[in-house]
């Protein structure tokens, strides 16, 4: 179907249009949602540690409690439901379950997510687990954290916990959410946990990563065989400012950082230092073999996808002699987040990660935006966010009937939480949640998804069994 006709109906859009393999879904993550910071036996983490320091949180909002999903899980699996989502992503948080990252296990934390995974299961919706989504132990990061490649060793002994644990009961799992971001936010610009900064910090933390990717990967297939196990990647459509060379090149540079650099290597391409000579002070951290450990053969991808970038030449930019154009500088249709909304992103991309060989499936594992809503009564008409997905499920649909190997997707988020460094001022929930009272509201865009998804076969299987799990692939 082109896209002009896809276009045109716009509003008949529905979900059985993307076929009844298709995955729907909605994401999480622990530290963004549970709260319980320093309970039950948890240890703190990285993210922990960072909100203490003033300044470093927008309105230096805490993270100690956010939608208290640790004691609220019930409650919002059941709204997934109630939502008509088949598909809950979220993640376990590793100082919860290993609270110095290695040795002793908090039970506590081993039995919370038995019960949030039984409670999916219970509602007949299908867990998908996020192992690390950026809340490293404190007590690892004191000994280098990323940049230490014995975390090759703790990711590893972290894994085998949860994935014996767990594997009776979850067939779907990701190894990492974004390494590009984590890495890059946290170990090279300072502005996310744990704060350092400068290439001696982030490339071994973008190597080891990588490693700990592909370890993942092999530790859980050992351990079952049977079980769907993929990765996270963030992913922008990048364009030039001006098609002069200058501009043209700079927007390469970009692009092969952010949508080439961190999966390339896991499909045995290697680092990209052609485009990226600094990327050659990787070779200190290299050692023998791992051009073979950091393969992987993932049964799917995840691919997270917001907005675009527009890219000029600067000379003045250190590594990359590039600047990107602030969305906001551009006039042009922006989020709360001051992304620009720009659905041709999202296809763009999958077509491009599509193009590798060594990507068998790609599922958007996050997609949505933040908005300034407004609660007025019992309602909130976020309209731009229902329009924003709607605009950006079109190019899925188009990129899925032009060849790209999309299978799924899950917007982000189902509540309203903790959006880093920008705290609570940003709301990506399809439901509201008020932090003061813990009320949450189903948020018109909530409505319509819960609508789109009706009639889809895994919404009938789920309303119709509380049999544990529903086999997508
Ligand atoms: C990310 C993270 C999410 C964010 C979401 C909105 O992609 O940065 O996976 O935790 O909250 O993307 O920014």
């Amino acid at each position: 179907m082109n896209r002009e006709i896809l276009n045109a109906k716009r509003f008949e859009l529905n979900s059985n249009q993307f076929g009844e393999d298709f995955i729907w879904g909605v994401s999480s993550s622990a530290f963004q949602t549970e709260g319980a910071t320093e309970t039950a036996g948890k240890g703190l983490s990285i993210w922990d540690e960072f909100a203490k320091k003033k300044g470093a949180i927008c309105n230096n909002d805490s993270p100690a409690i956010t939608n208290n999903f640790y004691e609220n899980y019930k409650e919002d699996i059941a709204l997934i439901k109630k939502l008509n989502i088949p598909s809950f992503r979220f993640s376990i948080s590793w100082p919860r379950i290993l609270p110095k990252g290695t040795g002793s296990i908090n039970q506590s934390g081993i039995d919370f997510y038995h019960k949030v995974i039984d409670a999916c299961l219970e509602q007949g919706i299908e867990p998908f687990i996020t192992l690390y989504h950026w809340d490293l132990p404190k007590a690892l990061e004191e000994k280098g954290g990323w940049t230490n490649r014995e975390i090759l060793s703790w990711f590893e002994e972290y894994i085998t916990v949860c994935v014996n644990e767990y594997k009776q009961k979850v067939k779907y799992w990701m190894v990492l959410n974004e390494p590009s971001v984590f890495t890059g936010a946290g170990y090279f610009l300072g502005v996310h946990a744990p704060g350092r900064k400068g290439l001696n910090n982030f490339l071994p933390a973008m190597h080891h990563a990588l490693l700990c990717q592909a370890i993942g990967y092999k530790k859980i297939k050992a351990i079952d065989p049977v079980a769907q196990v993929g990765t996270t990647f963030s992913c922008t459509y990048i364009t030039p400012l001006r098609y002069t060379v200058k501009d043209l090149n700079a927007a390469h540079r970009i692009d092969t950082l952010l949508n080439r650099a961190f999966i390339e290597p896991s499909l045995g391409l290697g680092y990209p230092t052609d485009t990226l000579p600094f990327l050659k002070g990787m070779n200190k951290y290299i050692l023998k073999g791992d051009d073979e450990l950091i393969k992987t053969k993932f049964d799917f991808i995840g691919l997270q996808n917001y907005t675009r970038e527009v890219v000029e030449h600067n000379s003045y930019v250190p590594y990359l002699n590039a600047k990107i154009i602030p969305a906001e500088k551009r006039k042009v249709n922006l989020t709360a987040m001051k992304w620009e909304v720009y659905p041709k992103s999202i296809s763009t991309m999958i077509k491009k990660f599509s193009q590798y060989n060594g990507v068998k499936k790609i599922i958007i594992t996050e997609s949505g935006a933040s908005f300034f809503d407004e609660l007025h009564g019992n309602e909130i008409n976020d309209v731009e966010r229902i329009q924003y997905i709607q605009s950006y499920l079109e190019e899925v649909l188009w990129a899925k009937n032009n060849g790209g190997k999309v299978a799924g997707y899950f917007v982000w988020s189902i509540t309203d939480n903790f959006e880093w460094a920008e705290g609570y001022k940003q709301r990506f929930g399809l439901v509201y949640v008020d932090y003061k009272t813990q009320k949450r509201t189903i948020k018109n865009s909530g409505h319509w998804y819960s609508k789109f998804l009706l009639n889809t076969k895994k919404v009938e299987e789920m309303k119709g069994s509380n049999l544990p799990g529903i086999s997508f692939f």
